[in-house]
């Protein structure tokens, strides 16, 4: 054969060189950014099947963009969850303190006070307006940057502050990174640093829910960057196979600390069109949008609750900081970019939402943003009596090698015996 392709004819003389991609960013350091390519639907335009349909009937969702709030900051269209004002100015008022919680973590970083922090800029919606469309005791399992879920769920600002610092107040005792969190009484699931292990887990721990015959629901968050990890894929199967009672949240933010979302196959097809492959409901919403987030939140939970299956919802959102206190995205990315991000800030959008209905003044934002900044300051303050980074009031060593094993292995009893020799710290009265 001439072509070669019984394997001996001599490869590629009268064929096209074959071309290798490798995805690049649109811009770049000092790049002017025009994101006038990006296909911003109109607020209200898109349709709401019922929450029991086939899940192929959301295949046009997943390649749309489900918004509410328009320019006129109006709900619109069959989307709008039609809150009242009390339960948008709670959800205002959640957003407002998340972001204050970040402002002063960031700069305790920068102040030595502990050794990392991650902000969640941009995308308070993605958490706080899903999670409050859940209900309280249903089981989350999210990532790294939904703070935003224990805020919702009145968990304390002072135990997050104390897990940061990894003090002596810190219930998991310093053993996992800050911001990893855990919270049973919370139905919150530990975060994990190993990105993507949460799908499955949420996608287990539905199953288990449905084989109980609890009514519980889970609901998991995962970048879109993760969505490369094997694991969410097994996730998706896993979900579609037994159809099980849970949500999954992929929240493209548009980069993966310096990797922009092509590398995790951005380029190609939506993050919510792979649940489709999969047979999962799936829908695309504007993050930044939190009438749209609390929407299809619940559209997925009816769903789930409806025993009609699981959802995939992909939050269109921006990263409008850094990764964490460890990175520089002036680095790599261009810095016009949050500024010229399309769909605008989330607190910004609720907050005109609010005015525009007349539930809502300047006066009482600024008033808002205060409370929530003192409220901050005063937890930060009672925390610290516990202990900074560095200041040694953490646990003692010696519990490291606690509440694992009922009985310690030699090996560990070694250990713990030679950091007791080398730290001279001694070992509680028994
Ligand atoms: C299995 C695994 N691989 C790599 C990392 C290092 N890492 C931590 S965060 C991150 C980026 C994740 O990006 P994305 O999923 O888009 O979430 P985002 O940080 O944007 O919220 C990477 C690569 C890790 N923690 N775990």
């Amino acid at each position: 054969m001439a072509n070669g392709s019984d394997g001996t004819g001599q490869a590629g003389h009268n064929r096209p060189a074959l071309s290798f991609h490798v995805p690049e960013p649109k811009f770049r350091p000092g790049d002017a950014v025009d994101f006038s390519d990006l296909k911003i639907t109109q607020a209200g335009a898109q349709a709401r099947p019922d929450e029991t349909c086939p899940a192929i009937d959301t295949a046009p969702l997943a390649n749309d963009l489900i918004r509410v709030l328009g320019e006129d900051n109006r709900a619109h269209g069959p989307w709008d969850p039609k809150l009242d004002p009390d339960t948008l100015r709670r959800m205002l008022s959640v957003m407002a303190l998340t972001r204050a919680f970040d402002e002063r973590m960031y700069r305790g970083q920068r102040q030595g006070k502990t050794s990392f922090y991650m902000k969640c800029t941009g995308e308070e919606a993605t958490s706080v307006a899903a999670a409050m469309a859940l209900a309280a005791d249903d089981m989350v399992f999210p990532s790294y940057r939904q703070q935003g879920i224990l805020l919702a769920r009145g968990y304390p600002l002072i135990e997050m502050i104390n897990q940061i610092y990894s003090n002596r107040g810190d219930k998991l005792k310093g053993r996992q990174l800050p911001i990893m969190y855990s919270s049973r009484a919370h139905s919150f699931f530990t975060i994990s640093g190993n990105l993507a292990t949460q799908t499955p887990q949420a996608v287990g721990w539905a199953m288990a829910s449905a084989m109980r015959g609890d009514s519980r629901i889970a609901a998991t968050w995962v970048g879109e960057g993760s969505t490369a990890e094997g694991d969410f894929h097994a996730a998706c199967l896993f979900a579609t196979v037994y159809n099980a009672p849970v949500i999954l949240n992929v929240v493209n933010n548009q980069w993966a600390i310096s990797s922009f979302s092509g590398f995790a196959g951005g380029e190609r097809a939506t993050f919510a069109a792979r649940g489709v492959g999969y047979g999962i409901a799936s829908l695309r919403v504007d993050g930044n949008d939190a009438l749209a987030c609390y929407a299809a939140e619940q559209w997925a939970a009816n769903r789930a609750r409806a025993n009609a299956g699981p959802t995939l919802i992909e939050h269109f959102s921006y990263r409008a900081e850094g990764h964490s206190t460890s990175d520089d995205p002036s680095q790599y990315r261009s810095a016009q970019e949050r500024s010229e991000w399309p769909l605008g800030d989330p607190v910004m959008r609720l907050k005109n939402h609010l005015i525009a209905m007349g539930e809502w003044d300047e006066e009482r934002q600024e008033k808002l943003d205060l409370d929530s900044a003192e409220q901050v300051k005063a937890a930060t303050k009672e925390a610290e009596k516990n202990g900074i980074l560095g200041h040694g009031l953490h646990h003692p060593f010696h519990t490291m090698f606690e509440d694992v094993f009922e009985e310690l292995p030699w090996h560990l009893e070694e250990q713990a015996a030679q950091a007791i020799r080398e730290r001279e710290i001694k070992w509680p009265a028994a």
